[in-house]
């Protein structure tokens, strides 16, 4: 509901807010609403809710199938299927992680006594710097945990060979990468393991849930005791486990979600060049690319603006467009470093992270997905225009 294509002056200075309703990041998107009425009703018939039901085992199937990971095991949530991941490979001591992700990715090491070891990242591609992981590696090091942040794929040659030669196991938090590619072949085959997230925000939802796909058969197999306390048959626990089960309506709103996958994707898609072209030409703000021969979801619209040459910072342009009702976000600021318990356990370890740091106060993320109505990506454009074309005055009168 746009009501400013021409910005005459800013919320955040008495104008009138070009939105009168939020623009959300992470503005769930819904998939076939009458499909997923019918298969709530089928869950009410069966009175089977969990417990690895029929909805909950097709949706492994669907996900198997469409990653082509070997293995595909539903999780109530992504936080506990890396920590699951994470118990069921061994690992122990230090785990290398970047520390421009989610905090769940350093809080599933830290939940079960594993020091999350933060390394920096490629500034180009947002993901962890094969190099400087070498640097980070010490006797007590067990593994390593990449992102592939915004859904685009992490060097997975390099820290494959890297992870190889050290002996380390190696798992990526895939997150943001459900429908992406990496050399054409789908995210979810990668390392010993992958961790899918289907929370409400991300690209395929299932209100809460997650997934971790392998082709280790073994792994699978003791993942899935885990997830459900351990028990190996009735009466039977053999392993500690806990509860990790996908219930059926997540199940049921992941299918919904997983049949309008294509039509999202070009949403998505769409508006994503649209954002390019808006943006395009603004001094300073570069919106992230996606790789066109990979596969991608482009969920994440991504703009890093460099203060130095718009003459207005990063909060600075949230601010405004917060006022205006454009709910951008700062992920992943300040960086898992920069907050606790990491900032009181290694108060140096931005000496390790410059990029991060750099990046950290560079980044936005704009609305994107079903949610965003016709017009309404100009709309923000404009307002990005409009700053850029007044940052100075803007930044002298917002102080
Ligand atoms: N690894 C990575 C790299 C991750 O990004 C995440 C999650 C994980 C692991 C862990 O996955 P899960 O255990 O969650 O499956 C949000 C999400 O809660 C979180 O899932 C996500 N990453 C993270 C990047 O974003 P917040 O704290 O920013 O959420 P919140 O409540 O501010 O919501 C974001 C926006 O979405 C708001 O503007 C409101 C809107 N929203 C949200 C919900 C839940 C809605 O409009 N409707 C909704 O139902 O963390």
């Amino acid at each position: 509901m746009a009501i400013k294509q021409t910005v005459r002056e800013l919320a955040i200075f008495g104008g009138s807010p070009a939105f009168e309703q939020p623009l959300h990041v992470g503005r769930p998107n819904l998939g076939d609403r009458e499909r997923f009425l019918e298969r709530v009703n089928d869950i009410l018939d069966r009175r089977w809710f969990t417990n690895n039901g029929p909805f909950v085992q097709e949706f492994e199937k669907r996900l198997a199938e469409y990653t082509g990971a070997r293995h595909c095991i539903a999780v109530c949530n992504a936080t506990v299927g890396l920590e699951l991941t994470i118990r069921a490979l061994g690992m122990t001591g230090e785990v290398i992680v970047p520390s421009f992700t989610f905090v769940a990715t350093a809080h599933a090491l830290q939940w079960q006594g594993i020091t999350p070891v933060f390394c920096d990242v490629d500034p180009r591609t947002h993901n962890l710097d094969p190099e400087r992981v070498l640097e980070r590696i010490t006797p007590r090091t067990s593994g390593i945990i990449g992102v592939h942040v915004w859904g685009r794929p992490c060097a997975v040659d390099r820290l494959t060979e890297i992870a190889r030669a050290r002996g380390l196991k190696l798992m990526f938090d895939a997150a943001h990468a459900f429908a992406c590619s990496h050399r054409g072949r789908m995210i979810g085959g990668f390392g010993d393991a992958e961790v899918f997230s289907f929370h409400a925000t991300k690209f395929l939802n299932s209100f809460e849930g997650g997934a971790i796909t392998t082709d280790d058969d073994e792994l699978a197999a003791r993942i899935r005791l885990m997830k459900n306390f351990g028990f190996s048959g009735y009466d039977n626990v053999i392993y500690v486990g806990t509860n990790g089960k996908m219930p059926e309506i997540s199940a049921a709103m992941g299918l919904s979600s997983l049949e309008g996958l294509d039509d999202l994707i070009a949403v998505n898609r769409r508006h994503h060049r649209s954002y390019r072209e808006g943006l395009r030409g603004i001094p300073g703000l570069t919106v992230l690319e996606y790789d066109p021969a990979e596969k991608s979801n482009h969920q994440y619209v991504v703009v890093e603006i460099d203060a130095a040459k718009v003459d207005l910072d990063r909060d600075r342009f949230v601010r405004v467009l917060h006022a205006e009702n454009v709910l951008a976000r700062r992920y992943f600021y300040p960086g898992c470093h920069a907050m606790e318990p990491y900032r009181s356990n290694d108060p140096d370890a931005a000496r390790f992270l410059p990029e991060t740091e750099r990046l950290c106060t560079r980044v936005m993320t704009l609305p994107n997905g079903t949610s965003v109505g016709p017009g309404d990506v100009d709309t923000i454009c404009s307002i990005a225009r409009y700053c850029g074309e007044n940052a100075s005055s803007i930044r002298a009168r917002l102080g």
